[in-house]
């Protein structure tokens, strides 16, 4: 081939792969509370949902509260029978604002990663 050639063929290449990775990578589709949301009572788990597979050993998710303390109770991870969706299971919250922070890699090896609050209104 010449140089020619091999410089159209990889751009080819390129162009066929590229959107594909792209539209791959894992970003939030929705959660559980929802993104911004003001619950009537304090949420035992806090369920996020991905675009993507995600890689368990290399995503987690944490909720901290108005002072950055932790509260969950421990348990939280990719859901086993659903690797686009994360759960985190949460202490008996006060009413207040509480911030989700989530690190996903998904199968593609792409790393994304963003936060959001929810506000739980007490009784
Ligand atoms: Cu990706």
């Amino acid at each position: 081939m010449t140089m020619r050639t091999i410089t159209a063929f990889f751009l080819l290449v390129a162009m066929v792969f590229a959107p594909a990775a792209v539209r791959a990578h894992a970003f939030l589709d929705h959660s559980d509370p929802a993104v911004g949301s003001t619950v009537p009572s304090a949420p035992a788990t806090m369920h996020i949902w991905f675009t993507q597979e995600l890689e368990p050993a290399f995503s987690w998710i944490q909720v901290t509260d108005k002072s950055g303390a932790s509260v969950s109770d421990g348990t939280s991870g990719v859901d086993p029978d659903n690797k686009q969706e994360m759960d985190i299971k949460l202490k008996s919250l006060p009413a207040g604002t509480y911030t989700v922070k989530w690190h996903a890699l998904s199968v593609d090896t792409h790393t994304t990663q963003g936060d959001f609050t929810f506000q739980v209104k007490g009784s």
